[in-house]
């Protein structure tokens, strides 16, 4: 307290005398972070201290912990900020065991004044540790979301950015036996310069999102490992183990499955062992999740883990996982809580979710846009669940911005020394709907580059998007000749669409020609994907709104009812192709339509249940024919929270392309994607 009061006295008399110079700048202080220690793997596997629970915060919208008023003068040190004293102190800032937030927990869901909150909150938490001797002890963070700048006992300890994947930090010689305290300063803004960019369609949760746990490991630990079957025919499995605090020359033990399969080494100058094993164990697949244990020692370190062995590759236009082609029947799922709303973690969480693709008679799940918690592609290794795992790499980002891409690369090594012993997870998403400039083309190849070095046993994938510009354009003539065509199109109507082809195909004198009309309406519908970061990635993915969003661009440049350009698009929809330009797997990442729940009216009628069904039925259709399909992922599994959908009583800031509602209450298109994905299959996807 006395350093905040002196802080306070001495701002009050720069204050006095700048104000007389006019306003000074704020000091924006750079306080300097130890680096972070390796990320430590499976630290829910190990045993540890969870620091769930309620954490003391302070509120922080003027950032007065972060920023000074006064140059030279330092913030308000929170850090060391101590309980607020009933005596004759000024003190102005306190933690305060009456004022907690949940951790894990987005802030936004546990307090209406954070709901739409973006900035600063100080969490700290205080924990009384037992003496302990030479053991290493680790801080791990699941996720915080989205930067996060750590301090024990008032000593610097950490900073992370990016809100989706782990991290680890080495606090050994910060914790003391007795009374401790973990101050974190967790900020959730967006930048243009950060990943995710500001402008997306989801809610900007902040917070202490995924679980924290302290875990006590030997001097010389097992930090990580990576499983994989390297050939299939004869089942041989390599496991890479990498100790911390080793060197050469220190012993290390696997034992696979059953006990017998046991496979010893030791560690190279890296501290890495490289091991082989024959196996004659099972593969995993979605009909057989078979999943084996593994346990790991070395010295006095032991860890254990589930491993499920498998093969995934692309051979020519085809997926295959354990050598055979696999079609993927998935939805796309934001990181939502059936149960409470807001951020989902944990197992219950991911459970409730995983249950929902099952029930589609799904066998595959689009994780998007970013990387959901580890309980989530553990849960889908248990039940046999196809995952694609996403960056936040979305929309417009910097691209030329060198800080950028590090953060895109720092969080692209997280998400897959997370994940990549999850036999689940069969595809990695470097980005999504970005535009097809030169700068972008750049940032992405590095990307793929970096993945690749780290893992190049999984494809890459990245869900693109098309133009709608031309597309708009062909619909709005097709659409034009079609209305002429119908009996009950009205006199001005009628005057209205003609002058429209004859402008746009400047043919006044044939306007009338019901040839013309005709061959118009039957101009066949067609988009290629043609997008140079195909080069790049292995599989295609392609999101595309057709019959959604181009409907109301259509009416506007046709000056009809938007209701008639619906029901004929309708009609189009099936017969639209889709293809794209290279010979490689294609998958449609995303399609949707709006439905309020519980809102049932013509199949014409958008925001109807009715019509969403409707828009299913046909878009399936057109999806079974689409060459070298190899899976579909519609979007999206439950309506989610995204602030920049504010239409009053059917959107309320949530987007409503859900197949089930917030509360998990099934929309009629349910039904009809676990049709498409029965064996039945009336939409030969899958052929
Ligand atoms: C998209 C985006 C997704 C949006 C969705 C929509 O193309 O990838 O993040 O939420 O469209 O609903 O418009």
């Amino acid at each position: 307290m006395a350093t905040n009061r002196r802080q306070l006295l001495a701002g009050a008399a720069i204050g006095v005398a700048s104000s007389l110079l006019g306003a000074p700048a704020r000091a924006q202080v750079v306080r300097v972070f130890p680096p972070l220690a390796p990320a430590l793997q499976n630290a829910g596997g190990r045993q540890s201290r969870l620091l769930n629970g309620a954490w003391e915060v302070i509120v922080d919208p003027m950032k007065v912990g972060a920023i000074s008023p006064f140059e030279g003068f330092p913030p308000v040190a929170f850090e060391n900020a101590t309980p607020w004293r009933d005596d004759l102190v000024l003190q102005e800032w306190a933690f305060d065991p009456g004022v907690t937030l949940r951790v894990p927990g987005d802030w936004n869901t546990q307090s209406e004044r954070l709901f739409f909150y973006e900035g600063d909150v100080w969490y700290a938490h205080k924990l009384t540790l037992a003496p302990v001797v030479e053991k290493r002890q680790l801080l791990v963070f699941e996720a915080v979301a989205n930067l996060a700048e750590i301090w024990v006992n008032g000593l610097p300890a950490g900073r992370h950015e990016g809100g989706f994947t782990p991290f680890t930090l080495d606090v050994t010689t910060l914790v003391k036996a007795g009374d401790n305290v973990i101050t974190v300063r967790v900020n959730n803004e967006l930048t243009p310069q950060t990943v995710p960019t500001r402008f997306t369609d989801w809610h900007n949760y902040g917070g202490i999102t995924r679980a924290v746990r302290l875990i006590e490991v030997p001097q010389i630990h097992i930090r990580s490992w990576c499983v994989r079957l390297t050939n299939l025919v004869r089942r041989d499995v390599q496991i890479d183990v990498v100790l911390a605090g080793g060197g050469a020359g220190i012993g290390v033990r696997v034992t696979l499955g059953k006990s017998d399969q046991t496979v010893s080494g030791q560690t190279d100058q890296t501290g890495t062992a490289r091991l082989t094993l024959r196996t004659r164990l099972g593969l995993w697949s979605p009909d057989s999740p078979e999943l084996h244990e593994i346990v790991i020692e070395a010295g006095d370190d032991t860890v254990r883990d589930r491993i499920g062995l498998r093969t995934i590759e692309v051979s020519g236009a085809q997926v295959l996982l354990n050598g055979k082609p696999i079609f993927l029947k998935g939805i796309s799922a934001h990181e939502e809580s059936l149960a409470r709303g807001g951020r989902s973690f944990g197992f219950d969480d991911a459970r409730q979710t995983l249950a929902l693709v099952k029930a589609l008679n799904g066998n595959f799940i689009r994780l998007a846009h970013y990387p959901h918690d580890e309980a989530t592609t553990r849960l889908a290794d248990e039940m046999g669940i196809l995952v694609w795992a996403e960056l936040p790499v979305y929309w417009g980002i910097a691209w030329e911005n060198p800080g950028t891409l590090h953060s895109a690369k720092a969080q692209a090594r997280e998400m897959v020394e997370r994940d990549r012993n999850r036999a689940s997870v069969v595809l990695w998403s470097i980005a999504n709907e970005t535009p097809k400039t030169p700068a972008r083309l750049a940032f992405l190849a590095e990307l793929a580059q970096t993945i690749r070095s780290l893992d190049n046993t999984r494809p890459l994938t990245a869900a693109l998007f098309g133009d709608p510009r031309g597309f708009v354009g062909r619909l709005a003539r097709v659409v034009a000749a079609r209305r002429l065509q119908e009996s009950d199109a009205s006199q001005s109507e009628k005057a209205q669409l003609s002058r429209f082809l004859a402008r746009v195909l400047n043919k006044p004198e044939l306007i009338n020609d019901p040839a013309v009309i005709s061959q118009q309406a039957s101009m066949p519908l067609e988009i290629v994907v043609d997008d140079p970061l195909g080069d790049v990635i292995d599989v295609i993915g392609f999101n595309q709104y057709l019959g959604w969003y181009y409907e109301a661009p259509v009416a506007r440049a046709l000056g009809i009812d938007e209701a008639v350009v619906r029901r004929l698009s309708l009609d189009l929809l099936p017969a639209i192709t889709i293809r794209a330009k290279l010979a490689k797997p294609v998958m449609i990442s995303e399609f949707g339509a709006d439905a309020k729940s519980g809102v049932r009216g013509p199949k014409t009628q958008v925001f109807s249940e009715d019509f969403q069904a409707e828009y299913y039925r046909r878009q399936l259709t057109m999806i079974g024919k689409i060459p070298n399909l190899v899976g579909v992922s519609p979007w999206v599994l439950k309506d989610f929270r995204a602030p920049r959908r504010s239409l009053p009583r059917l959107q309320e800031f949530w987007n409503r392309k859900g197949l089930v509602d917030e509360t998990g209450r099934r929309k009629l298109a349910f039904e009809v994607l676990a049709t498409a994905y029965s064996p039945d299959d009336p939409y030969s996807l899958a052929t």
